[in-house]
């Protein structure tokens, strides 16, 4: 039994009991994003501070994060990306991986957490998708620096753009310890090339106009409290320094993506990187168990959700 990992992708449906499961206005109400912070997001590219945890729901993920730090074998065939330095030292292992949703049931009902899907079915303007999740650990005094690039840039095997990166710090998150950085309105700077994502952090430099370089002197520390995320748009140019600081940097994003996604995995020639995703066919809406509906506006609050602000996304999502 030990060796068998099970794939919680099989269950569409919260399973822990984490969090709440609003469903009708009211308890919706709480987690509704004013129309100010909505269209900062239009205008900026993210917003920063929403609280998606308590401490106990932290505490509870950062301990499942601990036994996927070490995951067995099995559990490794889950994650459709699994890169540690397999340090033997809890404290010191650095790591990234996609699909932890797969394999604990933390990491699993966070997506379907009712702060998370409000917020990105506003910012998406539209009924979404889990794309998938990540977890970026960064322990104390430990390089971990991940490079200036804009999502997409990494998501063209699915079309159209129309994404949403949600981060959300397990630990306190601070520059000393390698948080998150923005650059505000580089979501209308159009699709750039890929210049990597580990060792140079300013190697996305050698691409950009003499306009943008400036831009990148108003870059924002994204610091923020345990618990809280921020939110960005696809083609936001941003990138974390490393962690000097004598205490880990954890965090767990969630991508989420329309619900009408396709598949355009046809000439992708990146599709080595893919062979541990779910399957993605050309042209065909990514609509498996792996690709959960999260948040379709809510049936049972279909009229009133029509008030709730939402963004353009003819406006936000088009300019690939
Ligand atoms: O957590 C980090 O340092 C990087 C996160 C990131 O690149 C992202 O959220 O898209």
């Amino acid at each position: 039994m030990k060796n068998i990992a099970v794939d919680l992708a099989n269950y569409d449906h919260p399973l822990s009991g984490l969090f709440d499961e609003p469903r009708t206005l009211p308890e919706w109400e709480p987690y509704i994003l004013s129309e100010a912070v909505v269209r900062s997001f239009e205008e900026t590219g993210f917003i920063s501070g929403i609280k998606i945890l308590t401490n106990e729901q932290v505490n509870v993920l950062n301990s499942e994060l601990a036994t996927l730090q070490v995951a067995t074998p099995e559990q490794r065939k889950l994650f459709y990306h699994y890169e540690s330095n397999e340090s033997e030292d809890p404290d010191k292992v650095l790591f990234h991986a996609i699909g932890a949703w797969r394999a604990t049931p933390g990491f699993h009902d966070l997506i379907w957490s009712p702060a998370y899907r409000m917020a990105a079915y506003q910012l998406l303007g539209a009924p979404l998708r889990l794309f998938h999740d990540q977890l970026f650990c960064k322990p104390a005094k430990h390089g971990g620096v991940v490079a200036w690039h804009q999502d997409y840039s990494y998501w063209t095997f699915t079309k159209p753009m129309h994404h949403l990166t949600c981060w959300i710090g397990l630990d306190d998150a601070s520059k000393e310890n390698g948080c998150l950085y923005y650059v505000p309105g580089s979501h209308k700077w159009g699709l750039l090339p890929i210049t990597g994502l580990a060792g140079d952090m300013e190697a996305v430099r050698d691409i950009l106009t003499a306009e943008q370089l400036t831009a990148f002197e108003h870059k924002i520390a994204n610091e923020l409290p345990k618990g809280y995320a921020s939110f960005h748009h696809p083609l936001m140019m941003h990138g974390s320094y490393a962690n000097v600081s004598e205490r880990p940097r954890r965090a767990v994003v969630l991508n989420a993506m329309a619900a009408g996604t396709l598949g355009n995995t046809t000439n992708y020639e990146r599709i080595d990187a893919l062979h541990n995703f779910p399957e993605m066919k050309q042209d065909q809406v990514l609509n498996s168990n792996f690709f959960p509906l999260l948040f379709d506006g809510g049936k049972e609050l279909e009229a009133a959700m029509n008030a709730v602000p939402r963004v353009d996304p003819l406006k936000l999502y088009t300019a690939q």
